[in-house]
Formats: structure tokens, C-alpha cells, sequence
């Protein structure tokens, strides 16, 4: 990248092994930006990258490597003060930029320094977890040499050790009252507006350009949460409409079933892929469990009641809708034998009218086929799944270099319960609606049943 771009140019400074790197990858959300270790000396040499407001690049941050030796250069920025007197603060750091050292000894702090003289502010990222030692006072005191407006960043505050109070005052000492606390790795949920606004009151010339970036920032944040709950309903529709037809011999319906988990594993591991995509990260920074689907957990669901209400709407006039419930209700209370029998009238009726897909289904299970579909407890699990996982990457932030693992919680899937069950019982009734079966159909009744999917989600998430 060019390093006479217009724009804002901010530098990333701080001592070593503080989180710079890192907090440039969650702001840009770039996981491959630059080199990121639990080491100091890590970045070596300055990098720039980019923030978009609308497609236009406005900012450019630079990334520095870390100051390691900041009191030996303090000692040698004072010794040249005593030789050329009256050099204001960066004066002293130009003249020390053009002396020996700067390409000698202090040759990685030198490259901080003259990054941000070409900077219009600094983001100082401090490792809160740290006591206050005399490197830090000393650090602070050679970079407000540079007269540019400095931006604290407390960085790992979501740690047990932050010491924030301490460094908050140590700050203050050095004529900085104004900072910004944030995370790298767990990044508090409005922390990016929380910087640019912050920012903004440093450096007001670049107010529109700031208050952009936050309201941006927020309302990609919205659009993702959007998208995130759409593509988690189209999975769960897809699931909850998936119908597959099998002989009852207990050969054949093993292997079906076997099939069937099969496809639904791939259906739940392709969503977590799109949201891993959505939140710009890799889809190996999901350990994901398998779905534990096991013999039994799907089961037959020919007599979904909502399968059969529409069955009876259906059969309406001949066969009578009172009728076919009060069948229904015997069906699943005694059983399917007893079931079978209650529904053959109807069948026969259903016959007569053409009922299309339903009279072929009970006439599939009276010649001896099973209809297997994915049941309410899957569905569940796959809802609490996804939610926790959308949850955890919206906490996430890109520099973050564990896996993210997701354990589902009992109180939250005794909750989805109540909320998920009636829009996915309609689906159930709809085989074309899943994109898994052979006839797929995105009718516009499928489409207004996943807008109310998703929106319940929505609504449901916001209330955790
Ligand atoms: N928990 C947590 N870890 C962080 C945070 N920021 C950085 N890290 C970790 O701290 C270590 C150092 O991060 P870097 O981003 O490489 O630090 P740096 O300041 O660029 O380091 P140098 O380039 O060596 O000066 C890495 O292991 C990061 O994963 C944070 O906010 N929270
Ligand atoms: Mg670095």
C-alpha cells in the first residue's frame, strides 16, 4: 500500500507483545492480517491497512513493531536534548531520526517513532494485565515527544488480571484522561463505535469520517445478525421439511436412516460454514460436535398433527375435517396400528378428491413405506446450535487464534421449545420446502414462513 494515500492515518503503537497486530486484524476483521504470536519482537516491520467507509478507503492504520528498550532511548533522547538545547518534543525525535542510532540500536523503536510523526493520531495499545513499570512512564513520555494525539487502548480488559484503575491514572499522570477499553480477542460488543467515537472527540477535523465508520459499523453489525438468522431458518426449514420415503423392512430403514442423519450432518455443518463466511472468518476456527443423532432420534412422522390438520383442510368437504382430527387425536394417542385403521376412510376420500402428496404418503405407509423425517428435538438442537454459535461470533474478535467450541445449555433449549415449534410444524407439512428432498419449490408461503422463522429467532435471540 501506498504510503501517501489521503485519508486518516492512524499508527498502532505500543510496547512489545501488547496486542497491535491483533487489534488491527478485529478492526479491519482481516484474520490473515500480518503476524500475530504470544512472543515480543513478532512485527519487525510497518504495515498498513485499510478500513472502507462505503467502499472508499477514509483510513489507513499502520501497524509498528513493538518499543522494547524505551528507557535506554529516553536516556539517549535527553542526552541529545543537553547537547542541542531549546528542541521542542519533535524536533528532539527528527533529530534523533536523522543520528546513528536510529538505523543502529534503536533501529525498531526508530521506525515506531517516524510512523507516527507521518501519522495524523497514535492508538496506544497497552496490556492492561501489566503493572505500571518504569518502561511504560518512560515509553509514554518519548511518544508524547511526538506531538501527535494519542488514543490509550486498554487492551485485554476481558482478562481476570486487567489492572485498569492503575493504569487509568498512570495515563492521566501523562496528560491522558481520555481512553478506550477494549479486547482483541473478546471484544466488548460496541467497542468498535465506542473507538471511532472516542476518536472523534481527538481529532474533530475527522468527525464525519469517525461518525461514519461508528454508524457503519453498527449497522453491518445489524445486517449480519439479520442474514445470520435468515440462513439458521432456512436450515431449520430445510430440516423440518425434509420427508424421505423408505421400506419398512429393518434392513432398509437403518440404511435410510443412516442416509438421512447423514444429509442433515452436512446441512447443519454447510450453515455454520455460511455464518463462519458471514463473520469473515475460517472454517476451521470451528470445533464443531456432530450432531448426535443416533437410532431413534429421527423418527417416523407421518402423523405430524399439523401434517394431518392440513391433510384434513385438504380432504375438507368429503371426508370432514371434525372427523379426520378426531382420527388424528386417536392416532396419536394409541399408536400407529390404531392410526392406520382410522385413516384408511380418509385416504379413500382423500383419493376420490386427487389430495396429491398426503393421499400418496398414508398410501405409502399402507403399502408397507415409512416416511422418516428429522424430529423436534434435532430441530432444537440444531436451533441452540446455531444461536450459540452466532453468539459467539459476534463476541469474537479476529485476532482471535483459539477455536471457537459451542456447548448448548438446557434453559436455552427448554426456551426455543415454545417459539420454534408452530412455523416448523407448517414446514413439516411442506416436503417441497426443503432444499435436501427432490421436488424443491421456494413457494411464497415457504418464503413467508421463513421470514417468520427468522424473525422469531431474532426476537427470541434479542431476549436472552
Ligand atoms: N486475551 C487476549 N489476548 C490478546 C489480546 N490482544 C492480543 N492478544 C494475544 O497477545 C499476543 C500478542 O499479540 P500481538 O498482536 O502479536 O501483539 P503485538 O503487540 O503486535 O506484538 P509485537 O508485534 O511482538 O510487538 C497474542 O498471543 C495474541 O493472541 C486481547 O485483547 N486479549
Ligand atoms: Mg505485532
Amino acid at each position: 500500500m501506498s504510503e501517501h494515500e489521503g485519508g486518516l492515518k492512524l499508527a498502532v503503537v505500543g510496547h512489545t507483545n501488547t496486542g497491535k497486530t491483533s487489534l488491527l486484524r478485529t478492526l479491519t476483521r482481516d484474520v490473515n492480517f500480518g503476524e500475530v504470536a504470544d512472543a515480543p519482537g513478532t512485527t519487525k516491520q510497518v504495515q498498513g491497512a485499510r478500513i472502507m467507509l462505503e467502499a472508499v478507503p477514509v483510513v489507513t492504520l499502520f501497524d509498528t513493531p513493538g518499543i522494547e528498550d524505551s528507557m535506554g532511548l529516553l536516556d539517549y533522547l535527553e542526552q541529545l536534548s543537553r547537547t542541542n538545547e531549546r528542541l521542542d518534543g519533535p524536533e528532539r525525535i527528527s533529530l534523533f531520526l536523522k543520528g546513528p542510532e536510529a538505523s543502529g540500536r534503536y533501529e525498531q523503536e526508530a521506525r515506531v517513532l517516524k510512523k507516527l510523526l507521518e501519522c495524523q493520531a497514535g492508538l496506544y495499545v497497552i496490556d492492561v494485565r501489566e503493572p505500571v513499570l518504569a518502561k511504560h512512564k518512560d515509553e509514554l513520555s518519548i511518544l508524547a515527544s511526538c506531538a501527535r494525539p494519542l488514543l490509550p487502548i486498554l487492551n485485554f480488559i476481558a482478562s481476570d488480571s486487567a489492572r485498569l484503575t492503575q493504569w487509568r491514572e498512570a495515563l492521566a499522570r501523562a496528560g491522558l484522561h481520555t481512553c478506550v477499553e477494549f479486547d482483541s480477542v473478546s471484544p466488548p460488543l460496541e467497542g468498535e463505535e465506542t473507538l471511532y467515537r472516542t476518536l472523534s472527540i481527538l481529532l474533530p477535523a475527522q468527525q464525519a469520517v469517525l461518525t461514519g465508520l461508528q454508524l457503519q459499523s453498527l449497522k453491518q453489525k445489524i445486517a449480519r445478525r439479520a442474514a445470520s438468522m435468515t440462513l439458521i431458518a432456512e436450515l431449520l426449514i430445510d430440516l423440518a421439511a425434509l420427508r424421505e420415503s423408505s421400506q419398512l423392512e429393518p434392513e432398509a430403514l437403518a440404511q435410510a436412516l443412516v442416509l438421512q442423519q447423514g444429509r442433515v450432518r452436512q446441512r447443519e455443518q454447510a450453515c455454520v460454514h455460511s455464518l463462519l463466511t458471514l463473520f469473515q472468518f475460517r472454517s476451521d476456527d470451528y470445533l464443531s460436535n456432530p450432531l448426535p443423532l443416533s437410532e431413534g432420534r429421527l423418527s417416523v412422522d407421518l402423523f405430524n398433527p399439523e401434517a394431518l390438520k392440513d391433510l384434513s383442510v385438504q380432504a375438507g368437504t368429503r371426508i370432514g375435517a371434525g372427523v379426520l382430527l378426531g382420527a388424528t387425536a386417536d392416532v396419536l394417542s394409541a399408536g400407529l396400528s390404531l392410526g392406520t385403521g382410522m385413516l384408511i376412510g380418509a385416504v379413500v376420500g382423500g383419493a376420490a378428491l386427487g389430495i396429491g402428496r398426503y393421499g400418496t404418503r398414508v398410501l405409502n405407509h399402507l403399502k408397507g413405506r415409512r416416511e422418516l423425517s428429522v424430529d423436534d428435538e434435532i430441530l432444537q438442537l440444531v436451533w441452540v446450535r446455531q444461536v450459540q454459535l452466532l453468539d459467539a461470533l459476534e463476541r469474537r474478535g479476529h485476532a482471535s487464534i483459539l477455536k471457537i467450541s459451542v456447548h448448548e445449555q438446557q434453559s436455552q433449549k427448554q426456551r426455543s421449545l415454545i417459539t420454534l415449534l408452530k412455523p416448523l410444524a407448517r414446514a413439516r407439512a411442506h416436503p417441497e420446502w426443503s432444499s435436501l428432498g427432490h421436488n424443491f419449490c421456494d413457494s411464497l408461503a415457504r418464503q413467508a414462513t421463513l421470514k417468520t422463522l427468522a424473525q422469531t429467532h431474532h426476537n427470541e435471540a434479542i431476549a436472552k
